[in-house]
């Protein structure tokens, strides 16, 4: 079975009526959202904040009730897919070009479970590179600083074309390697003017679902 798959349709199991659930994004989000899609057919009543325009279209399809980020001041459980997490539940995110959005909800949320097959789990993070959205003006000065401080910053490029996310921004994906300084990172990212978000997502999450090749599914705890 799909080990993404898996890991989907137990984390839909943990969405109760009534709730406003955040929807994520990615691969593996595709098949939560199907599942929860599922359960809202067969008389589920939540209300649900894509993380995505492609989530939001998913959802919608899907008959989901969507509400927009301005409507809502809380959500109740966040559920969405990973690049990378450690054993402290550090995450990277961002390979969808979703982060920004991702990391509106996921902070709003009281609850937050990362899901993602078996390969997502590293002792450190870093071998993934590590998205950061920068605005479209100034983006050239803010990739040089980014560059001054040797992360080997790359613009995305997505069909031959510089890659613009959701928010009309553009995302440079650093190559920092497995076990590089995150509170370093994280500290200098914050002084780089035009770095608007970044895909370090620290210990946000109450439990990680895990689809694995050879324990079927496994819920690990924080
Ligand atoms: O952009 C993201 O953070 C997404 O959640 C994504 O990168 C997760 O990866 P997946 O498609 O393997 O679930």
């Amino acid at each position: 079975m799909d080990m993404k798959k898996m890991a989907g349709d137990k984390a839909a199991e943990y969405v109760k009526d009534g709730m406003v659930v955040g929807l994520g994004t990615g691969s593996t989000a595709y098949h939560m959202v199907n599942a929860i899609g599922e359960r809202v057919k067969n008389g589920l009543k939540i209300q649900a904040i894509p993380t995505s325009k492609a989530t939001e279209a998913q959802a919608r399809e899907l008959g989901i009730p969507l509400l927009t980020i301005d409507e809502v001041d809380h959500v109740d459980l966040d559920i969405d897919g990973v690049d990378e997490i450690d054993p402290q539940f550090n995450a990277i995110k961002g390979g969808g070009g979703a982060l920004y959005r991702e990391k509106v909800v996921a902070t709003l949320a009281k609850e937050v479970i990362w899901i993602m097959d078996e390969s997502k789990l590293v002792d450190h993070i870093g071998a993934f590179h590590l998205p950061v959205e920068i605005a479209q003006y100034g983006s050239k000065q803010a990739m040089a600083r980014m560059e001054e401080y040797g992360w080997k910053p790359v613009l995305r490029v997505r069909d031959g074309k510089t890659f613009v996310t959701d928010n009309g921004n553009y995302i440079a994906d650093l190559h920092l390697g497995a076990g590089f300084d995150i509170e370093d990172v994280r500290e200098k990212l914050g002084t780089i003017v035009g770095v608007l978000e970044h895909g370090l997502f620290l210990n946000m999450c109450k439990r990680m679902i895990v689809g694995t090749s050879s324990e079927g599914v496994r819920v690990i705890e924080n």
